[in-house]
Order: structure tokens, then C-alpha cells, then sequence
């Protein structure tokens, strides 16, 4: 296979041999953040659609997700970055019950690489775990993950435990994960909070609101 569809079914595959050389080969020719974009996040819809449609049993997603992991490890390093901080801070946490991560750390790696701090805890944050590290590291605004139509329940009710806590004038919360729509967050999810809730449909628009934020 060509380099760049190459890279691609060795996400779908769970290849790692070989990984760091393509992609060098890859750098290259383009930007670590284009190949990302372009190419590994390609790969992971292969498995999300062979995943769904049970064509692909959950060891092998877990095996794809961790060549994923490995190849933005890799690039990161390589990326352009204004890792100063200081434009402000961010905390970002996938909700209690969900593991997956792999969307919050990319929000991390572009969020961070340009200007800003990120407190990152993790996954399976409780709401008391959030706004304890919120509180602890003086953020600006609260990131939430989730990727599991549940996690979009939870959302709702860490926004509702906000208000109760009188914390929603104070924390802005961007949420985003493959559940959530548009529609969901900034009407549904925005009748709830009384404070301001943004959806963002990838880090890039992650980014975006944090500028909008502290603009
Ligand atoms: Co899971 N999983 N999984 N999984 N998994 C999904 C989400 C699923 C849609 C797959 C499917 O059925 N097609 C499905 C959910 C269905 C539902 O809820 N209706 C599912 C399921 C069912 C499960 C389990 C329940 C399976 C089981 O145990 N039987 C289990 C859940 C465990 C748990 O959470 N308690 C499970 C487990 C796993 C693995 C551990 C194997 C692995 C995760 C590894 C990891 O993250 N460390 C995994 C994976 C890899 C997936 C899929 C295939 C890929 C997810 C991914 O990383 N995508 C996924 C299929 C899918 O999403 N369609 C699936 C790439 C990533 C970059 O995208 O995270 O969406 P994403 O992030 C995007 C945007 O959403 C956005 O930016 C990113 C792009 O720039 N974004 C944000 C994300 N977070 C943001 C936060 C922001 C802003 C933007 O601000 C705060």
C-alpha cells in the first residue's frame, strides 16, 4: 500500500510494527497535525463503523486505539507549538463512566500548543473530582468528554449540579464526544445550564471557543 493509506490500515489493523518509520515518512510530506486529521482519525472511523456493525470484536479496537495513542505520541513532539501558556487554563476530564480518551487528548495537544494550560484528569471523573481540580487550579473554563450516548445524561447532570453549587456564573463548559450533536448541547443542554455551554465538534473548535472565551 501507498505510505498514506498505509498508515491508515495500521490504525484499522492495529499495526504498530513499523509505525514510527512511516511515520517519519510521513513528516516528510506533511504536517504531524495534517496526518493526524487526514489519515489515523480516518482510520479510527474504519473501526468505529466495523465496531458498530459488529464486524470488529472490542480487543481489537482497544488494539487500534493504542496504535493510535502510540502515533500521536509520536507526532506530538514534532508539532508547531506556542506551549508559553498563559492565555488562560482549561480544565478537561471524560465523565464519569467513560474511558475513552483519545478525543480528549487531542484537545489537550491543540488547546495546549497554543497558549493555554490544561489541567487534564483523565477519565471517569466524577462532577466532585472536576470542580475539586476546577477550584484547585483556578481554570477558566471546564472541558467535559464522552463518547457514550449515557455520557450525554451525565453531561446534563454535572450542568445541573453546577447551578445547585452556584458554580454556573463561574465556569464556562465546553463539551464535546462523538454523542453529542450541535442541537443538543446549545439548546437542550443550554436550557439547563445557567452559565454558558458550547459544543465543539473537534479540538479545532476546542480551540476556537477558548479564544472566544478569553477574547
Ligand atoms: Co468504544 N464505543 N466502547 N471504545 N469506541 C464507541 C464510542 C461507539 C460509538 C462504538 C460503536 O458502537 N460504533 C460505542 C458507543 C455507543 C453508544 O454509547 N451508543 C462504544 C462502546 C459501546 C464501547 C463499550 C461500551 C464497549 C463494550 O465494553 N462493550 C466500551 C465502553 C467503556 C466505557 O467507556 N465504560 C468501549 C470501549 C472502547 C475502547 C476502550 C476499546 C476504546 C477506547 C480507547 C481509548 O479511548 N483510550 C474504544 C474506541 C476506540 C471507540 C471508537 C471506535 C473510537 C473512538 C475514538 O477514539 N475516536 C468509538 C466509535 C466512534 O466514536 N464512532 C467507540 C477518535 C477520536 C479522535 O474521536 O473521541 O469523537 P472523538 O473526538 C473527536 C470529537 O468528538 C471531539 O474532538 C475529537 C476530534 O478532534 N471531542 C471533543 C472529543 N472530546 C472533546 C471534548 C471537547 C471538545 C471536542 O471539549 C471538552
Amino acid at each position: 500500500l501507498p505510505l498514506f493509506e498505509r498508515l491508515e490500515r495500521r490504525i484499522v489493523d492495529g499495526e504498530r510494527n513499523g509505525l514510527e518509520d512511516d511515520l517519519q515518512a510521513a513528516m516528510a510530506e506533511k504536517a504531524p497535525l495534517q496526518i493526524i486529521n487526514e489519515n489515523l482519525l480516518a482510520g479510527m472511523k474504519v473501526v468505529g463503523d466495523l465496531f458498530g456493525s459488529g464486524q470488529m470484536q472490542l480487543p481489537f479496537v482497544l488494539q487500534s486505539a493504542e496504535v493510535m495513542k502510540a502515533a500521536v505520541a509520536h507526532l506530538e513532539p514534532h508539532m508547531e507549538k506556542d506551549d508559553s501558556g498563559g492565555k488562560g487554563r482549561l480544565l478537561l476530564a471524560t465523565v464519569k463512566g467513560d474511558v475513552h480518551d483519545i478525543g480528549k487528548n487531542l484537545v489537550d495537544i491543540i488547546v495546549s500548543n497554543n497558549g493555554y494550560d490544561v489541567v487534564n484528569i483523565g477519565i471517569k471523573q466524577p462532577i466532585g473530582a472536576i470542580l475539586e481540580a476546577a477550584e484547585e487550579h483556578q481554570v477558566d473554563a471546564i472541558g467535559m468528554s464522552g463518547l457514550l450516548v449515557k455520557s450525554t445524561v451525565i453531561m446534563k447532570e454535572n450542568l445541573e449540579e453546577m447551578n445547585s453549587r452556584g458554580l454556573a456564573g463561574k465556569y464556562p463548559v465546553m463539551l464535546g464526544g462523538a454523542a453529542l450533536t450541535r442541537s443538543f448541547v446549545e439548546h437542550d443542554l443550554d436550557e439547563v445550564y445557567q452559565g454558558d455551554v458550547r459544543y465543539a465538534k473537534d479540538a479545532f473548535e476546542g480551540l476556537h471557543l477558548m479564544d472566544r472565551l478569553m477574547a
